[in-house]
């Protein structure tokens, strides 16, 4: 059956719900995901760097052939991911992410050591979101970033941040639009510390410092702080952990990053954002998929992914919410990692928009708490597909599995001849 037909009936079950499916097909287009360069090339980064300059913070795990080697290998990447995805697009990169004829040390970066990016960019027409990078760097190398103990390093690392603030101000002018920054530091120790009070007060004073510049321009350099249970090497303390990253959010003004992979292994995330947004502004979340631990595994259409975007819906604050991706998955074709969580992410928004919410907050509102669940539940096996398949077509993308053969194509006549 065509797409078309299968629409067609589906259309005509989803509007006897007063649920419009062209209108939540173009919403659901509308909305941006940021697409994270880093799953091109598994978070190595493209300085230029003396030998020996790496260390510490963030690990992909796996070996498959193809990875992006440079700037022009991972924009191609990013290219052809994006030619299978629906929908609008922005491009996520980390100052690691720098290129240079010569070595730039990261306290020194400017807005010139991204002008690929930017010109790149521009000529595709998206916005690029911009992450200071806290990790592989010497300075990096104790476990301690922003709040090391040793006055030196933490100073060089205030200078980053001030510098990643220009970058993505930079960023938002050349695009026209605001350029949405992430805050992450690895800081934090694997085992149990004696002084856990210290590494927090010396983060909470690097981050004054670095958004004490008031010369850079908060409606262009939109600044989150992103939150770590534990990592690889900080299993026991993390410096800026659930509590320390929500309550500088709030203090200061600034939003909150929630990755969907930095909370307990049985927490999920929806039900917090009700509480943040009652105090922030804006969200910014990194669609991602744990497994066991913080893994990163491919973003998929499962029942997390769709509960934070139902709540989204449900609270009706889609204009407060940035969406990012945040996985890097090196054991599988890197394009075929890209496309499936960013599919995976846009479904799970088109399907939050074909929530029945008026009528469950009706029947909730009358107490009738049986019909509210029954709708929940038979809302599930209602014609979802045909409706993505039709957002993919009026995209002009792939539908359905079709571009799985795109993928295998691009992996052998380009992949496969990066050795
Ligand atoms: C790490 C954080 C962070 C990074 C990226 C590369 O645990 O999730 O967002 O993945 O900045
Ligand atoms: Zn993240």
């Amino acid at each position: 059956m065509s797409v078309e037909k299968a629409y067609e009936l589906a259309k005509a079950r989803y509007a006897a719900f007063g649920i419009d499916t062209d209108a939540a097909i173009e919403q659901a287009m509308d909305l941006a995901i940021s697409l994270h360069c880093w799953q091109a090339d598994d978070v190595a980064g493209f300085e230029t760097k003396p030998a020996g300059l790496d260390g510490g913070g963030i690990m992909a795990t796996g070996n498959y052939p193809g990875r992006a080697r440079n700037g022009e290998e991972a924009r191609a990447d990013l290219e052809m991911a994006m030619s299978l995805i629906p929908g609008k697009q922005r491009v996520n990169v980390h100052a690691c992410y720098s290129e240079t004829a010569d070595f730039v040390d990261r306290d020194e970066m400017t807005p010139a050591c991204f002008q690929k990016w930017m010109d790149w960019a521009q000529q595709q027409g998206i916005a690029l979101d911009f992450n200071p990078t806290f990790f592989a760097h010497p300075k990096a190398e104790d476990g301690f970033t922003l709040s090391n103990r040793d006055e030196a390093v933490r100073a060089f690392w205030v200078r980053h941040g001030k510098a990643a603030r220009k970058i993505a101000e930079a960023m938002a002018e050349a695009q026209g639009s605001p350029c949405y920054v992430n805050w992450w530091t690895p800081d934090g120790s694997k085992d149990i510390p004696a002084d856990r009070f210290g590494p927090r007060a010396r983060m909470a004073k690097s981050y004054d410092e670095i958004m004490a510049d008031d010369s850079v321009d908060k409606t262009k350099c939109v600044d989150f702080i992103e939150s770590k249970l534990f990592g690889i090497g900080s299993e026991e303390y993390v410096v800026s952990s659930g509590e320390f990253c929500s309550d500088y959010a709030i203090s200061r003004g600034m939003g909150l990053c929630m990755d969907m992979g930095h909370f307990h292994p049985t927490e999920t995330i929806h039900g917090k954002i009700s509480s943040h947004l009652q105090f922030m502004d804006k969200i910014l979340l990194h669609v991602s998929r744990p497994i066991r631990w913080d893994s990163d595994h491919v973003t998929l259409f499962n029942d997390d992914l769709k509960n934070v975007f139902l709540e989204i819906q449900r609270g009706n604050v889609w204009d407060r919410v940035v969406v990012a991706l945040d996985f890097f998955d090196a054991s599988i074709n890197r394009i075929g990692a890209y496309v499936t969580g960013t599919r995976a992410a846009r479904k799970g928004i088109l399907y939050a928009l074909l929530d029945p919410t008026a009528q469950l907050q009706a029947y909730e509102a009358e107490g009738k708490n049986a019909q509210r669940l029954a709708l929940m539940e038979e809302f599930k096996s209602m014609p979802f597909a045909a409706v993505w398949d039709m957002l993919c077509e009026k995209a002009g993308v792939p539908v359905g599995a079709a571009w799985i053969s795109d993928m295998e194509a691009y992996e052998s006549s380009v992949l496969s001849a990066r050795g």
